[in-house]
């Protein structure tokens, strides 16, 4: 509204974006953030596997992998050093889909991701079952760069960005929730960004 913005005018500052939690600031850029090198991909042994508290355990190959049904979906990053970049049109198969192919149990509360190598992250399985979450391998019409995790990885935008393991290789559907790699680190084990639950 026009006198808002007289309002915000008046106290010199820039309209505040709705869309940018607090204590973010907004960059077009897109920074390259992980700990290790990035892990080599070779199609023909690559697999991804989805186990613990389901009631089918699986195992793609890549090819199965990119037979599965395919989504896009808008979304904002949070990363929790403060900077957010805005309007992101992922594209890969939706959680939702691949929870379908092994119906968790129903004592399956949580969800830990394995990236290739060591990290891991973990999410309650109702937070990565909203349907913005993917397994994504376009980002914006173009296939992922090896740095940002081709050629897969979780994007789950509600939560700070580490909650989004680059490199995915396994789901573990699990009744009882571990701690990931920055979560044992001090990390906020929550990851709300309008909360700012950055550190614990
Ligand atoms: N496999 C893996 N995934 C990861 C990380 C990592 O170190 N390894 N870092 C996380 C962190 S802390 C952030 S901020 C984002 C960064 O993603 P980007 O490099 O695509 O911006 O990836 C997340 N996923
Ligand atoms: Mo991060």
């Amino acid at each position: 509204m026009w006198l808002d913005r007289l309002h915000e005018g008046w106290s010199g500052k820039e309209p505040k974006n709705p869309n940018v939690p607090p204590g973010q600031r907004v960059t077009t850029k897109f920074p390259v953030l992980h700990v290790g090198s990035i892990p080599h991909f070779d199609p023909e042994t690559w697999t991804l596997r989805v186990f613990g508290a389901v009631q089918k355990e699986l195992v793609l190959s890549y090819e199965d992998f990119l037979a599965l049904p395919r989504t896009k979906s808008r979304s904002d990053i949070h990363c929790v050093t403060g900077w957010s970049k805005l309007d992101n049109e992922w594209e890969g198969v939706s959680f939702r889909e691949l929870m379908k192919i092994v119906t968790p149990s129903l004592e399956a509360k949580y969800v830990m991701q394995h990236a290739e190598g060591h990290y891991t992250t973990s999410a309650p399985l109702a937070a990565l079952m909203e349907t913005d979450v993917l397994l994504a391998f376009r980002l914006n019409g173009a296939d992922l760069t090896p740095e940002h995790g081709w050629p897969l990885r979780v994007v789950v935008p509600k939560l700070y960005f580490w909650k989004s393991a680059k490199w995915l290789r396994s789901l573990e559907l699990m009744t009882r929730d571990r701690l990931g790699f920055w979560e044992e680190r001090g990390y906020n084990n929550e990851a709300d960004p309008w909360q700012e639950q950055r550190y614990s």
